[in-house]
């Protein structure tokens, strides 16, 4: 055990205090659930999980207990808050998007560029239940359980290809509030996904959008493009206002016990340090399922492992959603897509013009510009033709009742011929 201090003094601590204050924090951190918890998950849980030889492997030790507690908590607390949930529904279908935009370091709401829908999107390995979420999340918004059903489930991932085409599904059906956009699984190539996910959060997804990966070989290629011409594809683009990233639970327990080579964990590190999938600095949110095959512990260590693997608390950003249908699932979706779209709104862009529409307006700019020109010019050249004419009219008729003489003075040719103007055919210049 370390030592510590006030100021300037500092005190060492003796090895029967040393032990004593391993007892003390033993005893606040370690109840009895979590000894069994670290004992029976010691076989696949890195050894310096246990370990306290150095000070700072005894701060991970102590923040994985203080978590653990933290989630275990959680599940108890869902019983408790469980009557809420009626409430916190209602919260949710009352969202529009924007609502939870805080106006902050002089910005206002007209300020940002607020979406007519937020768009949440939903990326994961083969077969880690995005389209089972779909269903389930519907589930908790509409009553009748066969609408509900309305995203392609796979139910054995080794057949077919799984999710192909992104696919929009509002929340509840018929509103404009938010949706959910289904995709197709990540690759096991990890370039592939960068690109796709550069596409998605950079150019925005569209509802019928065949996801083609560079890897993909030329005939499934075909057989996609040809499924792709009998279906409808949307014109207009959304932008991704948030992603939640969704792991099957159980095989990331499989991958911590190195039974995959750890394939999948490392699948789940690489895609998410990709810069582009977080919304500024806040990063996805994480949905756990298959928990329904598994133990609260076993839920609650993979959940610990995830959050240390990814970078981001377990207890608050890690949601536990196994395809159930129970009120504490239904609570936690409820919880998730707060959060998510609390962090959408908290992200939106500001408003920006873009180079089309400024383009747009300079065009105008010019177009009345040269309008006022012209119409100016006209103007003015009829006017001082007007002038002229009238001056010369009133010269000559001054000229010829003061003075003959003047008036044969003024218009004569070089050899001193009167000129003769035909002032009938120039008339109309000053009757004008
Ligand atoms: N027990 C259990 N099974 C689940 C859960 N979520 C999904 N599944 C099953 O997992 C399989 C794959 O689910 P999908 O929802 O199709 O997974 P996906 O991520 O959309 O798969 P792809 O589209 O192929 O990428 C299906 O058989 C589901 O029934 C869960 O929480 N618990
Ligand atoms: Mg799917």
């Amino acid at each position: 055990m370390g030592g510590g201090g006030d100021g300037n003094s500092f005190h060492c601590y003796s090895h029967e205090e040393e032990e004593e204050e391993e007892e003390s924090v033993d005893s606040l951190f370690i109840d009895h659930t979590t000894r069994e918890f670290f004992d029976a998950n010691e076989g696949f849980i890195d050894k310096t999980w246990l370990s306290s030889d150095s000070s700072e492997t005894e701060l991970v030790h102590l923040r994985r207990r203080k978590d653990y507690e933290e989630i275990m908590q959680g599940y108890d607390s869902f019983k408790a808050r469980v009557q809420n949930l009626d409430e916190a529904k209602r919260k949710l279908l009352s969202y529009k998007p924007g609502d939870w935009t805080e106006e902050v370091g002089g910005m206002k709401i007209n300020n940002y560029d607020v979406p007519k829908t937020t768009s949440l999107i939903l990326l994961g390995p083969r077969g880690s239940g995005k389209s089972s979420l779909v269903n389930r999340i519907s589930r908790v918004f509409e009553d009748d359980s066969v609408t509900s059903e309305r995203a392609q489930v796979s139910y054995n991932s080794s057949v077919g290809h799984g999710t192909l085409f992104l696919n929009e599904y509002m929340i509840p059906s018929g509103s404009t509030s938010f949706c959910l956009y289904d995709t197709r699984s990540l690759s096991e190539n990890s370039c592939d996904n960068s690109e796709m996910i550069k596409s998605w959060m950079t150019k925005g997804v569209r509802h019928g959008e065949l996801v083609l990966r560079d890897s993909d070989s030329s005939c499934v290629r075909k057989l996609m493009k040809c499924k792709a011409q009998k279906t409808c594809c949307s014109k207009d683009k959304r932008m991704v206002n948030f992603v939640i990233l969704v792991v099957n639970a159980h095989s990331v327990l499989k991958s911590m016990s190195g039974e995959d080579d750890m394939q999948y964990t490392r699948l789940l590190e690489e895609t998410f340090s990709c810069l582009y999938l977080s919304c500024k600095d806040d990063k996805p949110v994480v949905v756990c399922t298959h928990g329904d095959i598994l133990s609260h512990t076993d839920r609650a260590c993979v959940r610990i492992h995830l959050g240390e693997l990814l970078g981001i608390p377990p207890a608050k950003q890690i949601f536990d959603i196994p395809d159930k249908c129970d009120p504490e699932t239904n609570l936690a979706v409820v919880d998730m897509l707060t959060y998510s779209l609390m962090h959408a709104d908290k992200n939106l862009p500001g408003k920006t013009r873009s180079p089309h529409k400024v383009l747009g307006m300079l065009m105008m700019i010019m177009l009345v510009c040269v309008c006022l020109f012209a119409f100016w010019s006209t103007f003015h050249s009829f006017k001082l033709g007007h002038w002229h004419a009238t001056w010369h009219l009133w010269r000559n008729s001054t000229a010829c009742s003061e003075s003959p003489e003047t008036y044969h003075a003024i218009p004569k040719t070089e050899s001193g011929e009167a000129i003769h103007i035909a002032w009938h055919e120039i008339r109309h210049i000053w009757e004008a």
